[in-house]
């Protein structure tokens, strides 16, 4: 029932839409870039286009359409990513005019997602995101047939199909919520059992550098580290030790601007692990250009799971390969003036740093901890 693309090797145009603000649109499409390569997409250009307001059928211009079949043609592309989620009628459009498959970010996100996932939990998780965005594309479609074949209430046969289509899928998302459900509660019984501990999670944007870090502190390779986006789908927990105090420490899933409603929704229970947390790291790649937007994007979805913003250190990773360090250390110690940290994953001598600043922090909690127990 689900649609899998193959990215492998394929040759591939990106597009995306400018409405106001250029800046943002170059940084997305240097991420929809990152994430095209992370399946294994070749990119072989990115079209941008201005445009006055979405048109409803295509999206963006029938002229641009026409230019990027022709480079497509001649350069002998195999796939079109579209950075702006489309409606499935603008899909189908398109690819009709083009001649071949179209997908869109959310399409992209969550098969990096589906292809990560380890556990079963996850991969459930992330079935059902799956199963919701493909429901989420059927209803217009089937507005769109109907229209086509003569208005409501004409009963033509592919109407009957995406009925069936849209039982079936509810049926699967269903079994997919009882199974999480399920999941979830054993993993509850589990966490109670772990009350005493102190537990600690790494947040943050994707490939920051979260399991990097978790495999320093526990002295273990354990989590996947990789230049691609998305490593981490599945929460690791691991026990680590700093001056005899014992630490329960979660490596995350990590966060992207736009991430898809339906993956959020499906990791609201991974999310809960987080908010359960006595301390966050919120570890942020500082030779980024756009490193207080994704803090402002990651601080956002904490505040949205109800995270208090005191229990949470700050870790501007990456300084070893930072260019103008300094502006932005006078940049950051102005805008958030404590509970924060400099380092740099591949040197010691700052983890060392890292390590002081949790047991520290940790002391206090501790305090707390025993004093509500
Ligand atoms: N130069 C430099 N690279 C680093 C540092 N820390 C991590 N990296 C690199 O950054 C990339 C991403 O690291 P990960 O630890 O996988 O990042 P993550 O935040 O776990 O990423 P996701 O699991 O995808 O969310 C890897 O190529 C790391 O080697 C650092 O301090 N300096
Ligand atoms: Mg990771």
């Amino acid at each position: 029932m689900l649609v899998t693309t193959d990215y492998t090797e394929k040759k591939t145009v990106l597009i995306a839409t400018v409405i106001k603000k250029q800046n943002k649109v170059l940084e997305e499409i240097y991420e929809l870039k990152s994430l095209a390569k992370t399946l294994g997409a070749i990119v072989i250009k990115e079209f941008i286009q201005n445009i006055k307001y979405k048109k409803p059928k295509t999206f963006i211009g029938k002229g641009k359409i026409e230019e990027i079949k022709n480079f497509i043609i001649v350069n002998n592309i195999k796939l079109v990513i579209f950075n702006d989620n489309l409606s499935p009628s603008q899909l189908k459009n398109i690819e009709k005019t083009l001649t071949f498959e179209v997908v869109d970010r959310t399409k992209v996100i969550l098969d990096i997602f589906s292809k990560r996932a380890k556990t079963s939990y996850a991969k459930a998780q992330i079935k059902l995101a799956q199963y919701k965005y493909a429901l989420s594309k059927l209803p217009k479609l089937w507005t769109h047939l109907e229209k086509q074949r003569g208005g409501i209430g004409f009963r033509g046969p592919g109407e009957s199909e995406i009925e069936t289509d849209r039982r079936n899928i509810r049926i699967t998302i269903n079994k997919l919520n009882k199974k999480i459900q399920l999941i979830d509660k054993q993993m509850n019984t589990q966490r109670k059992h772990r009350k005493n501990i102190i537990r600690i999670s790494l947040v943050g944007y994707t490939n920051v550098g979260k399991s990097t870090i978790m495999n320093l502190l526990s002295n273990a390779k354990v989590s996947t580290v990789e230049k691609k986006l998305f490593s981490t789908v599945d929460t690791t927990v691991r026990k680590i030790k700093i001056k005899k105090q014992i630490f329960l420490l979660s490596d995350t899933v990590g966060f992207i601007n736009n991430l898809p409603t339906q993956l959020i929704d499906s990791f609201k229970s991974t999310l809960s692990e987080i908010k359960e947390s006595d301390l966050l790291i919120h570890v942020i790649d500082i030779t980024k250009n756009s490193f207080i937007k994704d803090i402002k994007y990651v601080e956002n979805l904490l505040l949205e799971i109800g995270i208090k913003k005191n229990r949470i250190i700050k870790v501007f990773n990456k300084i070893d390969r930072c260019s103008e360090l300094n502006t932005k250390k006078s940049i950051i110690n102005k805008k958030y003036l404590q509970n924060l940290l400099f380092i740099s994953a591949l040197q010691k001598k700052t983890i060392k740093l890292l390590k002081q600043k949790i047991y520290a922090f940790t002391k206090s909690i501790n305090r707390n901890i025993h004093r509500n127990k």
